[in-house]
């Protein structure tokens, strides 16, 4: 997939969209999803510009999976939550709607509804 200099995310790492930032370091970024799946649904984005996993450097993908393990750490003491879904979706078959590689981390409870 080529990549949208124009997709949301692109746009909120611009700072041109707002966002509730939880984190940020030189190559990641971490802010709370705007259709929460579950109370406390983040996500981490790599700054490099790829849309699917398949396209990132090695080195952003690694950095993003580490910013990734940080924020569901985060997530779980804050929210004292028994589960955490991390998951990751690549092309519109896979129900990805923002072409710009993410990561969802999701808090889960017991007996609560969602889409992964
Ligand atoms: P996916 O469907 O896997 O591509 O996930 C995209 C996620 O991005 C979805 O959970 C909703 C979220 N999202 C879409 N637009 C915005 C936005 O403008 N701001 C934020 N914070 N999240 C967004």
């Amino acid at each position: 997939m080529s990549y949208d200099p124009q997709n949301i995310f692109a746009r909120i790492l611009r700072g041109e969209l707002p966002c509730i930032k939880l984190y940020e370091d030189e190559q990641t970024m971490s802010f709370m999803d705007i259709m929460p799946q579950t109370e406390g649904h983040a996500l981490v984005i790599p700054k490099e510009g790829a849309a699917m996993i398949f396209e990132l450097s090695p080195a952003s993908l690694t950095a993003t999976i580490l910013t990734t393990q940080k924020i569901a750490t985060a997530v779980r003491k804050a929210l004292n939550v028994p589960g955490v879904l991390i998951a990751q979706a690549n092309g519109a078959a896979a129900m990805q709607s923002v072409p710009h590689v993410h990561f969802h981390v999701i808090p889960r409870r017991e007996g609560e509804l969602m889409r992964f």
